[in-house]
């Protein structure tokens, strides 16, 4: 089969090695007819506020997909009248249509939106919350903006293009092509016989594409507005100190007007007020964020106009408002510990997946709050957002349920020797020209400054994972990850401790990038992927291999991935692989192992429930390590775990 050459969709992203940690403020993105990944003007997630309007655009929108030959040009017109397709959603199993499953390419989403005739002296903003993996965005027949990297939000302004009152043709078009210069990278081949396209990758998730999160049309104040907001918390004594930011239309300067902090607590009191766009407020008697018992503080930023009175009894009007939700923790690594709060936290929960079946990647309420349910049943008290950003929603609802969360970016499949997650001989070195290269390696910086962009303020968040089973291993990975790893501690204004999950062929003895890291995140397959069935070999295989990590490193370890696959329902007396029991057995014969590894401070099996993978001949409807099956029912490892967890039996 031959390799069809197709155009790196990173070459659009500007920045050059070494990556610029510069601050997000400095462009405006989604500019009419720009073509480029600009960070996003505006960073706050869009809220209604006394100052903000906000409408949802989710629903039922035209859809079609793209005949090959359109792949370079924009749609300029109205769809043809046939398929609509529900945002949020991926499109792949919504249609019973093998080529809209498996279509690579381009597809167009299409509606009509209204501008509220009262917006006429506001500013207002498309918001899409992600387009997996590329997206373009059209008003009429113009392009305002382009996004290449499938998790991570983006915008347009449109405020200059439609007045107020208007009705306008709005045409998303989404790209799922991965190529070997995107995160995550994959191959696109052309069939020997029939000249199809398919793609292939690494990793052992189906390709779910479209727009599978929220999008947003919302108003902020024309002249003045706030643009972000950053709170890093601290804790002196019983005292909670938030060093802020704020970032205003005006720059982080003063600028013109008064910018005014006010912090509540959950009971609604004023505990600390601050003016000014930069400083530190402190919150006596604090309550801090724990696992397991949030605690969050309204932290409301207002620009306040100079020229309102300051004679006036009542506080005045703000220009613009916004509310943040904070939670005052501290994080912190020493030789074999991760504290939270200066108290040791062992991590016991999950890699998950944003998975669930029709819907595939796409964003559901109603799964978020199941998910959290099963993961409070079970006594997981975290997860990892294996293997890339998940939907704001997810972050937020974590901060207010106390649910721990390891952040990961969505670098996975650098690794030649793997294909859809199995193990297999490299091909080809992983980091050449031809292969993760330096595009590769400016998409990878690229989804390392949106994710910690977005996610930098929440309290759950105690790590950045930035990237999942790289061939750490290989020759060329140290030169690769360096640069990205002191890109993630630059960011991060909270200076979170960084990991990676690191792939088993890359053992203590053969990872080439360990020591730039804060953290050990281990996945380990003992047991099924090497010495399949023989879990006495196993048992040893796995404590020496933990024993040679605190050796070498001394830092703590968490195992982020371990796990069989187990056919729900199947049941063998000699605990057979595939069955329930052998699963069970799986988990025992690790659990012995980490409670005899004093620096392993945390277990997340390998994964919270069945997910739909490329499916081939070592998969079977998908990746079946889940202790949940996809419908969320619990197999006998769930009941297994939940005894471990939470030290409790029965249901
Ligand atoms: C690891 C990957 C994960 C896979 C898992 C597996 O990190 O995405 O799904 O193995 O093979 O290699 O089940």
């Amino acid at each position: 089969m031959k390799l069809l050459t197709v155009l790196p969709l990173l070459s659009l992203i500007p920045s050059a090695l070494p990556f610029p940690s510069s601050s997000i403020s400095d462009h405006v993105s989604g500019a009419p007819g720009s073509n480029s990944n600009t960070p996003l003007h505006i960073q706050l997630k869009p809220k209604q506020t006394r100052t903000r309007d906000l409408i949802s655009l989710d629903g039922l929108w035209n859809f079609a997909l793209a005949d090959d030959n359109r792949t370079a040009t924009p749609w300029t017109s109205p769809l043809p009248k046939g398929l609509e397709a529900p945002v949020p959603a991926s499109y792949n199993d919504i249609f019973v249509d093998r080529s809209i499953h498996n279509h690579v390419g381009w597809v167009y989403y299409q509606r009509t939106v209204t501008i509220p005739r009262g917006w006429a002296s506001e500013r207002y903003i498309i918001r899409l919350e992600s387009a997996t993996h590329e997206g373009r965005v059209y008003v009429n027949d113009e392009l305002v903006a382009e996004h290449v990297g499938g998790y991570t939000p983006f915008e347009a302004d449109i405020s200059t293009l439609v007045s107020a009152g208007e009705t306008f043709r709005l045409t998303v078009a989404v790209n799922n092509e991965l190529t070997h210069e995107t995160i995550p990278p994959g191959d696109i081949e052309v069939t020997e016989y029939t000249g199809r396209r398919v793609q292939n990758y690494q990793h052992d998730f189906y390709n779910y594409a479209g727009l599978a999160r929220s999008v947003w049309l919302y108003s902020v104040p024309k002249e003045q507005y706030i643009r972000d907001i950053t709170v890093v918390p601290d804790v002196d004594g019983d005292t909670g100190l938030l060093s802020y930011t704020i970032l205003t239309s005006n720059g982080t300067g003063t600028g013109t007007d008064s910018v005014n902090i006010s912090v509540r607590d959950e009971e609604g009191n004023e505990v600390a007020t601050a003016s000014g766009t930069q400083g530190t407020v402190s919150v006596p008697s604090v309550t801090l964020w724990q696992p397991g018992a949030a605690y969050l503080y309204d932290f409301t930023v207002s620009i306040i106009s100079d020229s309102s009175s300051p004679n006036q009894a009542a506080e005045p009007d703000p220009v613009d408002t916004y509310t943040l939700s904070v939670g005052i923790r501290t994080v912190k690594v020493t030789d074999q510990q991760i504290l939270i709060n200066d108290v040791p936290f062992y991590f016991t929960g999950f890699g998950k997946h944003e998975d669930t079946t029709i819907r595939g990647k796409g964003h559901d309420q109603a799964y978020l709050v199941h998910d959290f349910q099963l993961l409070n049943w079970i006594g997981a008290n975290s997860f990892r957002t294996s293997h890339y950003p998940y939907a704001e929603e997810v972050m937020e609802f974590a901060d207010r349920q106390g649910i721990v969360i390891i952040d990961e970016t969505p670098a996975v499949g650098l690794a030649y020797s793997i294909g859809g997650g199995v193990s297999s001989e490299p091909n080809r070195p992983t980091f050449s020209p031809g292969g993760i290269n330096d595009n590769t390696q400016r998409a990878h910086a690229a989804a390392i400054r949106e994710l910690i962009a977005r996610d930098k303020n929440h309290p759950s968040v105690v790590m950045w994972s930035i990237a999942n089973e790289p061939a750490s291993n290989e020759e060329g990975a140290r030169e690769y990850f360096t640069p990205l790893a002191q890109l993630a501690r630059d960011l991060d204004p909270a200076s979170r401790p960084i990991s990676f999950a690191n792939l088993g062929q890359a053992t203590y003895e053969t990872d080439t990038i360990s020591d730039l890291f804060d953290v050990l995140l281990l996945n380990r397959y003992f047991g099924w992927y090497s010495f399949t069935g023989d879990l006495g070999e196993a048992e040893a295989a796995l404590e020496s291999e933990l024993r040679g990590w605190v050796d070498k490193y001394n830092k703590p370890i968490i195992i982020s991935e371990y796990g069989a696959d187990t056919y729900a329902g199947l049941h063998s007396v000699y605990g057979l692989l595939w069955s329930e029991e052998f699963q069970v057995e799986f988990l025992d014969t690790y659990h012995r192992v980490f409670d005899r590894v004093d620096a392993v401070v945390g277990e997340h099996v390998w994964a919270f429930a069945d997910f739909q993978t490329n499916v081939g001949i070592q998969r079977v409807d998908g990746n079946k390590k889940g202790v949940f099956t996809r419908e969320r029912k619990p197999k006998a490892a769930a009941h297994a775990l939940r005894r471990r967890w939470r030290n409790e039996t029965g249901v």
